[in-house]
Order: C-alpha cells, then sequence, then structure tokens
C-alpha cells in the first residue's frame, strides 16, 4: 500500500488537478476498455509536462511502486489496467496533449503522447500532409498508447505498423532519465536503436513522453471497392493480383464474413456479402494524374473473370465509399451490441489465411457447432479478428474464461503451426501474458526477461502486463 508521504510529496508536486482520489473519477481509469479486468489504484495521476513524469517515476523508484502507464485506455488485452491489490498507480497521459510542431518539409509531426490520434491526424492534414496510421479507435486512442501497443489498424499494408512510423521518440525510464531522442532523421545510425525498445512495450520499459512520427503526402484520391466473394475464392492469390495489377497502390485489404456483415446495423441493403464473404479493397493515390478510378476497375476486372468475385461495387460517390468504411469499422461495436464476442486477434503469414479459415473453423466446429464466429480483418497484412460471439444468455466473463481455456488453445495452435501469432495487432497487456510464455520462443522470452530487467530493475513498470520477470521459465 503506498505510503501517505508519498501521497503528500505527489501532490506537492503534480498540484490538486494532478491527483485524482475521489471514487468517482477514478472509476473510469480502474476498468479496461473491454469491461474484462477491473482493477483498484489509490490515485490516478495526471502530471501536465515531462519534468511532472520525471518527478513521479523518481518517487516510484523511492519507494518501490508500481506506476501503470495509461493513454486513451483503449486497450483490447488491459494493458493499462491496475491490478486489484490497490498499490498500483495510474499514471494518465491525457494532460500532456500539445502538438508540438508540424514541419511540412520534413514530413513529420512532433506530439505530446496524450495526443488524440485523430487530432494529430489533423493537425497533418492543416500542413497538407497526412499521417497514415487508422484505426477504429482514432476518435479516442492517444498516441502514447498507439506506441505502447505498435498499433497497426486499417493501412498497414501499404505504410506499415506503428513501429514504421515512429522518427523519434522522448521517454522518461523507470528511475525518472529523460531520453530525448526527438530527431526528424530519416538516417542515423550511430548506436543500438533503442526507440526500438519502446515501441510495443506497453509502457513496461518507461513512460513514453512524446514523439516525432512520419507524414506522407495525402491521398486525395482514394478508389475503393466492396468485392462480393466466391465460396472458395483463394484470398492470398487475390492480393497478389490485386497488389501486383495495381502496381502496389493498395492501402486497404479488408475481409468481411457474412456473420460480421450482419452484426452492422442500418448498413446500406445494396453492400451485401458474397457466398465467400466480403474483400474490402482502396486503392489511393497522392497524384492528380494517376487514374487510379480505372485502374480499380481494370483490377476488378480481372478478379471477376477469374471467377473470384460474384459481385464488385465500385464506390461512385464519397458517401458510399464512407458506408463502406462505416460498415467495416462498426463491426466491433456491433459484437458489443450482440452480447459480446471473444476476440482472438490471430495472424498467419500472407499465403495461410484461407487454410487458417478452414482449420480455425474445424476447430470451432468440433469443440461446439452450435457457436457463432465473427471474423473479419486486415487479411492483406494476414491478420484474421477470429472472434466467438457469446451465446445469447449465455453470462460474457464466464464464457469468455471457458472458451480462453477449451477452444482458445487449439486456434492458437493452428495459428502458430501455420507459423502465425496469438496477437497481431492487440498486444499482450495482462490477458495474453501467459500466452507469450507459453508460445515465445525461450531463447527470445529469455531475451524479453532481460530487457525488462535491464529498463526497470525494481518492477515499477506497468508491472504485471507483459513479461514478469520474476515468472521463471521452464528452462531457467
Ligand atoms: C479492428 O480491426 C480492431 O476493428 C478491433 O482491431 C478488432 O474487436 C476486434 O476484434
Ligand atoms: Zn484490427
Amino acid at each position: 500500500m503506498p505510503d501517505t508521504a508519498m501521497l503528500q510529496r505527489l501532490r506537492d508536486t503534480l498540484g490538486e488537478a494532478g491527483v485524482l482520489t475521489d471514487p468517482e473519477r477514478l472509476a473510469p481509469y480502474l476498468v479496461d476498455h473491454r469491461d474484462l479486468v477491473r482493477g483498484k489504484a489509490p490515485a490516478v495521476l495526471r502530471p501536465s509536462s515531462v519534468a511532472q513524469v520525471q518527478a513521479i517515476m523518481r518517487l516510484a523508484a523511492e519507494y518501490r511502486v508500481g506506476i501503470v502507464p495509461q493513454a486513451g485506455n483503449t486497450s483490447y488485452c488491459a494493458g493499462a489496467t491496475p491490478d486489484a491489490s490497490g498499490g498500483q498507480f495510474v499514471l494518465s497521459l491525457e494532460r500532456l496533449d500539445k502538438v508540438r510542431e508540424v514541419d511540412p518539409l520534413d514530413a513529420a509531426i512532433s506530439v505530446d503522447s496524450g495526443v488524440i490520434l485523430q487530432r494529430a491526424q489533423e493537425a497533418a492534414a492543416a500542413a497538407g500532409l497526412y499521417l497514415p496510421l487508422s484505426l477504429g479507435s482514432e476518435g479516442s486512442c492517444r498516441i502514447g498508447g498507439v506506441i505502447g501497443t505498435n498499433a497497426g489498424g486499417l493501412s498497414v499494408l501499404r505504410y506499415g505498423m506503428t513501429r514504421d512510423l515512429v522518427l523519434g521518440l522522448e521517454v522518461v525510464l523507470a528511475d525518472g532519465t529523460l531520453v530525448s531522442d526527438m530527431k526528424k532523421l530519416r538516417k542515423n545510425n550511430t548506436g543500438y536503436d533503442i526507440r526500438q525498445n519502446f515501441i510495443g512495450a506497453e509502457g513496461t520499459l518507461g513512460v513514453v513522453t512524446g514523439a516525432v512520427l512520419k507524414l506522407i503526402p495525402v491521398p486525395l484520391r482514394r478508389a475503393t471497392a466492396w468485392v462480393e466473394l466466391a465460396a472458395g475464392a483463394p484470398l492470398p492469390e487475390m492480393l497478389a493480383l490485386v497488389r501486383r495489377e495495381s502496381s502496389d497502390l493498395v492501402s486497404s485489404f479488408e475481409f468481411i464474413t457474412a456473420r460480421s456483415l450482419a452484426l452492422v446495423a442500418g448498413a446500406d441493403g445494396r453492400l451485401k456479402s458474397g457466398s465467400g464473404g466480403v474483400i474490402l479493397v482502396e486503392l489511393s493515390s497522392s497524384s492528380q494524374h494517376l487514374p487510379i478510378e480505372e485502374l480499380l476497375e481494370g483490377v476488378m476486372g480481372e478478379v471477376v473473370e477469374a471467377g473470384w468475385a460474384e459481385d464488385v461495387i465500385i464506390a461512385q460517390t464519397e458517401a458510399q465509399r464512407a458506408d463502406m468504411w462505416r460498415i467495416r469499422e462498426t463491426i466491433p461495436e456491433g459484437e458489443k451490441h450482440f452480447g459480446g464476442s471473444v476476440k482472438h486477434d490471430i495472424s498467419v503469414p500472407l499465403g495461410r489465411t484461407v487454410d487458417f479459415l478452414a482449420a480455425g473453423g474445424a476447430a470451432v466446429a468440433a469443440y461446439d457447432p452450435a457457436l457463432e464466429l465473427s471474423v473479419y480483418g486486415h487479411v492483406g497484412d494476414g491478420n484474421l479478428h477470429y472472434n466467438v460471439l457469446v451465446p445469447p444468455g449465455e453470462d460474457r466473463l464466464a464464457f469468455t474464461d471457458r472458451i480462453g481455456r477449451e477452444l482458445a488453445p487449439a486456434l492458437y495452435d493452428i495459428a502458430i503451426g501455420m507459423g502465425g501469432t496469438f496477437s497481431a495487432e492487440h498486444g499482450v497487456g495482462r490477458l495474453k501474458r501467459g500466452l507469450l510464455q507459453h508460445y515465445a520462443d525461450p531463447g527470445r522470452y529469455r531475451v524479453l526477461r532481460g530487457i525488462k530487467g535491464l529498463f526497470d530493475p525494481h518492477g515499477v513498470m506497468n508491472p504485471g502486463a507483459m513479461v514478469d520477470p520474476a515468472e521463471g521459465l521452464i528452462a531457467d
């Protein structure tokens, strides 16, 4: 339990607005986005400067108290929820919310880590540039969380994961040391790239307080198609064809099954599923001189000719395009509305997606043929959201627990057997720590623990998330 003297010193440093203790105000910070994990905390700390973050970490090191960094609190794996002991503080990044600079010639944006992703996108747009990170939660997730989870999203295929977009980083270490590496450089070969340690680290190695992100020319022209797939359409071959014939201008290649589509209310009646589901494909370009609509028509002609599509609708207006995207982006909400789902964020090599769909479907049917699946996702990245719907009338948490124990291992074994992973883009957090320990290569896991021990020798950084150095290795 934290010392009252520590709490007083935190109040002295952060001021009253910087230390929340009122239970009602604390509540939203203590539950994860999916309402799976509830924690306790003596206070939520809301620093308004990097120096205050340093002061918090110095105190945490002195008193050996756990600090759970939290940005937009949209983690899918409870990566930002304190444990139930009541001994860990939440460090909210929400008051670190300045866009520091947008530099059009360097095509870079520098931000505090509490900036909401959408605000960073808007700041880039105001300077005539584009931040190529597109997530369903962009209206509420914050840059610190995007970096902490190495978020993916809807255009990874073209622009990469967050990791590929971070030019510079500013981090406060567990002992309060500031690592300031906010350079905009594309090239800088001067030793270990320690930035990459913090990207995808889920706040277990330090608190990210600022970042420089890469921008690109605005993709003003977009051509979008809704492909009603024929049964058994070979998605990997189709992806390869679309990439090749569009000269690799594909920015999204998303898969939606009929069941997922049916979860979304109010979809344009014209946007139906084919017998094999749907592919939502988008080409984009910043050039006024490139006829991408014609390009897409030509490519789609080949898809139909190959017998892979029952029908293709090419968006004719911005409203129609927006409707296609709204359907895709509101599937998670549709699942929630239905009563919830148990999520499996798997990825496999690009060539194995259809194999996974077949093997996963067989595993689910063998476990319980009455279960319903909502499967969709970034098939252009080999990433499927392979979600099992909570049957009406079943208790959501009990069902989640049962599927986690009885069915999920079979699904993960299939993915990993194909060279895939149990978490493609949602991270590890508190929910998948055991899976990391189980599936990680022992050598790699040893290095993960070593890095954790090096950066956080007293275990004060987001304790309980991702990797716990106290947990033994099988061959330790
Ligand atoms: C998406 O792709 C998100 O929409 C959420 O990653 C996936 O809810 C999910 O399973
Ligand atoms: Zn996703």
